[in-house]
């Protein structure tokens, strides 16, 4: 490795090389030392957050040195590495992640007690970094756990917003959004202001022609914005490797300082164009599953991938190699169709750059992209106008044109004269204006294409790529289905659980090999571990209900069943249906005598989640929670039988402590609209059951853990479209149960109708596209065997441990080891 320190002057550095803290007070010691000189503090003025400030130093060193032997291990054996390119990564909060990784959580706890604070108050000081709006940018933050955990040389690449998704409020009921503005203090990132990047938009391109008589184009004359490094170091658990996530910022390219204007004394309008600069990352995106086609982020896609690309490129140089053997060198994963647009600088790096062939150039991007498709859902794919790309990035227009052309003229050769056919397949679609598809351009660049579950990955071949597999072979489809990590979801999440869990099975091994778990089906029919098990649900249950307590005032009874629905606000989520289901037990309720009361079971519907602020329809579905809990919650008829709760401003450490509290959580997308879930995966790793549709990895669930222990109901994936169809064209009554429903929307009992009137519109002349209607006897008829099997509390038990105990199958370690060895061909790196 080059070293700018000659090898005689070298003994110095390593005899006084940084050591990890390894005892309680080495560790206390590093925190005062932080405290007092890093954050100028003293005894006498350590509140709280300088506490947890100095905390996270000290660990933030130990980070750091695992970080460098990590890097220079890596970059010793100079074997191929993978790049995961990702819009978004929901890290969620770092402190607890970072001392349980490193198996040093109980020695800080005890050190921060001595020093004369509570470690789970210092933990709540930390802000979440909230770059993601759902399960995309989570699945990245799994990913790059487990990467890590499992010893692959890997660095995240992403943006660094300075507001990640806006805070939610909940003001009269509505949603409100506020700015999360979260870089105020951040620990855990190293600005590198000597790593930066020239990334020009605009301008025109030029052909040139050289004496040997070759032409290239040279794209010039356009605006030049910078970008700056900004790395993350993410360590695995157990394990000396730790990782990079690069997040790149974008501020004004140095020699862009327009001295002119500046001069003429137009000032102001020279910070103008500087803070524009700036505001290529200034923001997250907060759409979920929804493409909106602004200008600013097709910026933002194209600097992010320029500026990884360049330092992807610079480091495979650095090795000397040639071309030929870039994709040994280098993996890149496509998390979605973001940044698709790498495949196209790939490409203009090495003919415009490095002077390559085309088909030479084309070979190497081919061989070297992965691309991960998450969404069916057609108003999410990602299409470009093409007068924006023309204007913005004119270059990479006429590589897309090329790129499409000779595409197309191999599928003319196979399929001679099918031009229905051309048409489809074609990148470019002929609307008016004309727009890029992405999904295509991703499909034709890629080596492999892959869903996130075996149903999405059989949909995406059947439906909306199937001209691709027809043109490529069925090889280049593949399924990966997600997983998440359980040292977040679990050992941090629930500690207690993960203790028990721990001394059945003699040890955590089972945090790095999920699989073990299966060792629990022994202890299901255990009376006294069912006990300690139902306990540990019960003290989560009660923690939340002090939470609901303490930030909603609403008071609830830990002893009723808590069903919850925490994900995005989505109608295709059906949010709208858990909430229907609800007003008709509450009218159910509102008929009962004293006896049947006594026989119900109580319940807390529990719902969270952010609406994107444009989609008006999720955020009206969250109205009416609101106005069903103020009619519910005040009904003296109704008591304790039913409470629903809407928490606020739902994210990762809410998730925390939601995941482990819950018996029943509701994963009820329309059959073939959930790619995956992933918090279906979470829910039942702490100990709860699913009450769902077959969808998304949902199937695979109940492939794993049993038909006994999911509550599934509702129509099938296969039965979708004919559904849609008689509601389009046939005549179709609405549900009784759900007529009901809307009756009494409609009648007012939860307020001014005509703000509802949009959801009863979408399931009657709306054509009910998300089948709310088709669904919901079958949902209601499931719910009450839920109550039903919940009266049984040895036999709700002897479920949920047995569905843990088939839970294996969903670590995101899993999925990691499928995608490095059916995808990238990835070898570990074992560092020292
Ligand atoms: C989500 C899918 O909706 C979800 O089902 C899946 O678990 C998750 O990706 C991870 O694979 N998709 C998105 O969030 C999205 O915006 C474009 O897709």
């Amino acid at each position: 490795i080059e070293s700018s320190i000659p090898q005689p002057l070298r003994e110095k550095w390593r005899k006084f090389a940084a050591t990890e803290f390894s005892t309680k007070d080495e560790f206390q010691k590093e925190v005062v030392k932080h405290v007092e000189t890093t954050l100028a503090r003293s005894l006498y003025n350590c509140d709280e957050l300088a506490a947890y400030s100095g905390v996270a130093l000290a660990f933030r060193d130990r980070l750091i040195i695992d970080w460098n032997k990590t890097q220079q291990a890596q970059t010793f054996v100079d074997q191929k590495r993978v790049y995961y390119l990702s819009l978004e990564f929901l890290m969620g909060r770092t402190l607890d992640n970072a001392m349980l990784n490193h198996r040093m959580k109980d020695t800080a706890v005890e050190g921060v007690s001595e020093l004369g604070f509570r470690m789970e108050d210092l933990i709540e000081q930390e802000h979440d970094a909230a770059l993601g709006n759902g399960g995309l940018g989570r699945l990245a933050a799994c990913f790059l756990d487990s990467l890590a955990s499992l010893n692959y040389p890997a660095w995240g690449y992403g943006l660094r917003y300075r507001y990640g998704i806006f805070k939610q409020e909940i003001i009269d009921g509505y949603q409100v959004e506020v700015p999360d503005y979260w870089l105020d203090f951040n620990p855990w990132e190293f600005p590198r202001h000597e790593i930066t990047v020239d990334i020009m938009f605009y301008g025109y391109v030029r052909k040139s022609t050289d004496e040997n008589g070759q032409t290239s184009h040279v794209w010039e004359g356009g605006e030049v914005v910078q970008a700056v490094a900004y790395d993350s170091p993410i360590p695995g658990f157990a394990t000396s490797t730790t990782n990079n996530l690069r997040l790149w910022s974008s501020k004004p390219s140095s020699g862009e300082f327009d001295f002119q204007k500046f001069n003429s004394g137009d000032y102001e309008s020279s910070v103008r164009d500087q803070q524009r600069a700036e505001t290529i990352s200034a923001v997250l995106y907060p759409n979920d599953n929804i493409d909106v086609g602004k200008e600013l982020r097709l910026k933002q896609q194209y600097f992010w991938v320029a500026a990884s690309l360049y330092d992807i490129v610079r480091r495979f140089k650095k090795s000397g190699r040639a071309w030929s053997e870039f994709s040994d060198q280098v993996s890149i994963q496509l998390n979605d169709t973001h940044p698709t647009l790498a495949i196209v600088e790939l490409q203009r790096i090495l003919v415009d750059k490095e002077h390559l062939e085309w088909d030479e150039a084309w070979n190497i991007v081919t061989q070297t992209f992965g691309y991960t498709n998450h969404t069916v859902l057609p108003e999410a794919l990602e299409k470009w106008s093409v007068p924006l790309v023309q204007n913005l990035l004119p270059r990479h227009l006429q590589i897309i044109y090329d790129t499409n052309l000779f595409f197309l003229q191999s599928v003319e050769r196979r399929f001679p004269k099918d031009r229905e056919l051309l048409s489809r397949v074609s990148i470019i679609e002929e609307s008016n204006p004309q727009v890029i598809r992405m999904a295509y351009l991703a499909i034709i660049g890629s080596k492999k294409v892959n869903g996130v579950a075996e149903l999405h990955s059989d949909l995406i071949k059947t439906t909306i790529f199937k001209d691709f597999v027809t043109i490529f072979g069925p090889d280049k489809f593949t399924n990966v289905t997600n997983g998440v990590t359980p040292r977040r979801w679990l050992h941090q999440a629930n500690p207690e659980l993960s203790k028990l869990i721990a001394d059945k099975l003699g040890g955590f091994t089972f945090l790095k090999d999920l699989t073990l778990l299966n060792g629990l089906e022994k202890y299901a029919d255990d009376k006294e571990f069912q006990k300690d098990w139902m306990h540990i649900k019960f003290r989560n249950k009660q923690r939340l209900a002090k939470y609901i307590k303490d930030t909603t005032g609403i008071v609830v009874n830990p002893s009723a069943l808590f069903d919850i629905q925490v994900k995005r606000i989505h109608e295709y989520k059906r949010q709208q249906m858990n909430i229907f289901g609800v007003i008709s037990r509450y009218l159910a309720i509102k008929k009962m005598t004293k006896e049947e009361k006594k026989k119900l079971v109580p319940r807390v519907s529990i719902f969270g989640g952010k609406a994107a602020p444009g989609y008006w329809m999720a955020k009206t579905i969250i109205r009416l929670v609101t106005a069903v809990s103020e009619v519910v919650n005040n009904d003296p008829d109704v008591g304790d039988l039913l409470k629903v709760v809407f928490i606020e401003d739902y994210n990762v450490s809410k998730a925390e402590f939601l995941c482990p509290a819950s018996d029943l959580s509701e994963h009820i997308s329309t059959a073939g609209t959930e790619a995956s879930g992933t918090s279906n995966m979470k829910f039942v790793l702490n100990g709860g059951l699913i009450i769902g549709t077959c969808d998304g990895a949902n199937i695979e669930i109940t492939r794993e853990i049993g038909e006994d222990r999911i509550f599934l109901f509702g129509h099938l994936a296969e039965d979708v479209d004919d559904l849609r169809h008689a509601h389009r064209f046939g005549k179709t009554e609405m549900d009784p149960a759900l007529r009901q429903v809307c009756d009494e929307i409609e009648k007012g009992t939860f307020g001014d109708p005509g703000v509802f009137s949009g959801l009863i519109h979408a399931l009657t002349d709306g054509g009910d596209y998300y089948l709310v209607s088709d669904d919901f006897a079958s949902y209601l008829a499931t719910h009450k065997l839920v109550d039903e099997a919940f009266k049984n509390e040895e036999a709700w038990a002897h479920k949920c441990i047995m569905a843990v105990s088939a839970m294996g199958f969903f670590t995101s370690d899993r999925a990691i080891l499928e995608y490095a060895e059916n995808i990238w061909n990835l070898e570990p790196v074992v560092v020292a």
